[in-house]
């Protein structure tokens, strides 16, 4: 499908979805309404706190002629109005001859063993009635992906180590507090699974925190169209979860999304760039470009994807870097 296909103004200006993603819609914008209204309760709250509140903040340390605490709740709220700003709206997009022929690669933790193609699976958790899917399994956890001996040009740079040698979340951060447990059921995708959902081009700018930005084409399939054929479980009190957590299949890169910026029509599971399927270091089979956040949010060979209604862990967030990292 053209880059033309992707809405370019209001995502409503879309064809009528079905009842059931039309279902899914509803119950998002419900879910976000009720979130703002909370966060105007929060506000009133530490107004009303007062005093003494103001004697805290007047007797602590001072940052750039601000004292700390006000100067992280000017942090954080900037980030959040950016995040909610941008995450309605769509980032602009570029004809194809505007893109580089390869987009500089930048970060490789996940990447440090070759995986071998045909063992990859997209392990998807959290799933409604996962058991009336074909790819049901009780332990998804218990998928072996292979890895080859990698003799590969460029493998150190992602620590090189032998798969036989590798822990679980090596990375700086550390392990994913959000690691599944073993014995989690769920759906084991392959890739002709994905390629059957609507294909989508998309020509954006992909910009990594490190200060350099490039205009890239990504083909795949749209986040929200994987959410809507594989829907998420309800919760108890008959909500959707409100996160979606990735991590690559060795758990040493991991990624948390609230779920109105998993389902925005940019954020797209790419397995084509400029036209090309998608090399290893920017993230084959299959990687995430989500173009209203950084770089840092977009993961590369994904392995797993679970719907979930805890906040989950996320790899730079955990290192001190914005959940949102909204542009
Ligand atoms: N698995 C994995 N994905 C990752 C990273 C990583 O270290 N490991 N780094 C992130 C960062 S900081 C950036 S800027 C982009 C870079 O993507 P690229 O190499 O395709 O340009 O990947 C993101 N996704
Ligand atoms: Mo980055």
């Amino acid at each position: 499908m053209p880059e033309e296909d992707l809405p370019k103004a209001e995502p409503e200006a879309e064809a009528a979805p079905p009842p059931a993603q039309q279902e899914l819609d509803a119950e998002v914008r419900r879910e976000s309404a009720r979130r703002s209204r909370r966060s105007f309760v929060a506000a009133g709250a530490a107004a009303a706190a007062g005093y003494g509140f103001y004697r805290w903040i007047g007797g602590s340390e001072v940052v750039g002629r601000q004292p700390l605490p006000l100067r992280k709740a000017y942090d954080a709220n900037a980030a959040i109005s950016r995040a909610i700003f941008h995450e309605g709206n769509l980032a602009p997009t570029y004809s194809r001859g505007k893109a580089v022929a390869d987009l500089r690669t930048n970060g490789f933790y996940g990447l440090g063993s070759e995986l071998v193609p045909e063992s990859w699976r997209l392990q998807l958790v959290g799933v409604e009635d996962p058991r009336k899917h074909p790819q049901y399994a009780d332990d998804v956890t218990a998928w072996n992906y292979e890895y080859s001996a990698d003799g590969s040009a460029g493998s150190e740079r992602a620590g090189g180590m032998t798969p036989q040698a590798h822990r679980r979340g090596s990375g700086e951060a550390g392990p994913s507090a959000s690691a599944l447990a073993p014995g989690t059921p769920g759906l084991l995708l392959t890739m002709d699974d994905l390629r059957k959902l609507p294909h989508h081009d998309l020509v954006t700018e992909f910009k990594c925190i490190e200060g350099w930005s490039e205009i890239a084409s990504w083909g795949g399939v749209r986040l929200t169209d994987l959410i809507a054929a594989y829907p998420p479980a309800r919760l108890a009190d008959g909500g959707l979860p409100r996160y979606v957590y990735m991590e690559t299949p060795d758990g040493d890169y991991y990624c948390g999304y609230d779920m109105a910026a998993a389902r925005h029509p940019q954020s797209l599971l790419a397995y084509e760039m400029g036209g090309k399927p998608i090399t290893r270091w920017h993230g084959a089979p299959l990687r995430l470009h989500m173009p209203i956040k950084y770089g840092y949010k977009q993961i590369k060979r994904i392995g797993l994807i679970a719907y979930t209604d805890v906040k989950p862990d996320d790899y730079w967030t955990k290192l001190g870097y914005d959940w949102y990292a909204g542009l």
